[in-house]
């Protein structure tokens, strides 16, 4: 028998960034149970800084209206103690967007103390069961440095999302062998959530097949693919002239959704701790093919046999994360 809603207690998710393109998109998937089960009630923590709080009020007389079953409260603030209380998740959207002028180090020194800010937050004010996923850019790194700024929380519930990439790959190689997206399955996305990403095809599967037995076309593979699904999101800003927000608040609600369900067969991409998993250095959030057990704990698939071709394009990419890192955490005074 269904459990009734008000038997289950409310999950309480924080989301930052709540009032931009993201949020608009995300909210009101997880209030509908899409992200939490449709029998799971969910209160939001909707977090913005000042100068987003009107729209941020209009997004919440948004969700008052849909009337939503399932959702119990809303909370709209600037204040981080707030925000964060009693959350079971946090969903870090929100940050600082590059500028004309801007140089890497530039965007990572100024989200790094955003970040240094609502890791200590989280550290005091939320759950210690906490699970933190981190969108906004650098998504990686940022997390690392959230992470490192909570030192109560366990390491291994602090997350980076590359799942947008690993969908946007799936989708690539489907087009490409006309088949269902559905069809496609085991294409881990490796390393920074930037154009440095590696979608390994070595291991996709379409149907049953390996996927370079069904497009054995290697040069597009190699030179078509891997590049287009890495600058991905620069085309959708230049099709559509803003970022992509619907995809990747869909790849928030199947992050979370997978991070909570069993696994059975199959894995996908998410940025977690390197334990030195696969020659990767360990200490950096960079993402790796992870799979759920059926009480819910993560683990990095083992196993996996990476191509020489891969392993060069993965310590490129974990190079570029070690590099974000020494930036980043030099300009902070955080230590490795
Ligand atoms: P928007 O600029 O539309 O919205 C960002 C919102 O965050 C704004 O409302 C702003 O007021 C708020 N904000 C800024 N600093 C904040 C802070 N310190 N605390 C709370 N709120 C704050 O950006 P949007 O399109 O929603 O994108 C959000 C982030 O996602 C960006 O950093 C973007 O680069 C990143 N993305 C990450 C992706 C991934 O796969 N990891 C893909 C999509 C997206 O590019």
């Amino acid at each position: 028998m269904a459990t009734s809603l008000s038997k289950k207690t409310a999950i309480r998710v924080a989301v930052t960034g709540a009032a931009g393109n993201i949020g608009y998109a995300l909210l009101f998937r997880i209030a509908s149970g899409q992200m939490f089960g449709s029998d799971q009630p969910v209160a939001l923590n909707l977090i913005e800084i000042e100068p987003g709080m009107d729209a941020l009020k209009g997004v919440a007389m948004e969700l008052d209206d849909c009337a939503f079953p399932l959702l119990t409260e809303i909370v709209q603030t600037s204040d981080l103690a707030v925000g964060f209380k009693d959350v079971d998740w946090a969903l870090l959207v929100g940050s600082v967007p590059r500028k004309k002028g801007m140089e890497r180090a530039d965007l990572l020194g100024i989200n790094g103390k955003v970040f240094v800010g609502q890791g200590k937050a989280i550290n005091d004010h939320a759950k210690k069961s906490v699970r933190v996923v981190v969108v906004g850019n650098p998504c990686n790194t940022n997390c690392l440095i959230a992470m490192k700024s909570a030192p109560d929380i366990p390491d291994n519930q602090f997350f980076a999302m590359t799942r947008l990439d690993e969908n946007r790959a799936k989708s690539q190689l489907a087009l490409k062998a006309g088949v269902p997206v559905k069809d496609v399955s085991e294409l881990c996305v490796w390393g920074n959530h930037s154009p440095s990403m590696f979608p390994d095809f070595f291991n996709a599967k379409i149907g049953r097949q390996k996927a370079t037995d069904v497009i054995t076309d290697d040069k597009w593979l190699k030179e078509t693919f891997v590049p287009d699904v890495g600058t991905r999101g620069a085309a959708i800003i230049a099709a559509r002239g803003a970022s992509s927000a619907a995809s990747a608040a869909n790849a928030v609600v199947d992050t979370v959704r997978d991070l909570i369900t069993p696994s059975f067969g199959g894995y996908h991409s998410v940025c977690v701790i390197s334990n030195g998993e696969y020659g990767t250095p360990a200490g950096i959030i960079t993402s790796m093919p992870i799979k759920v057990d059926a009480v819910g704990n993560w683990r990095v698939v083992e196993g996996i046999k990476l191509s020489e071709y891969a392993k060069e394009k993965i310590a490129a990419s974990n190079q570029e994360l070690l590099d974000e890192r020494e930036m980043a955490f030099g300009q902070l005074g955080l230590s490795i």
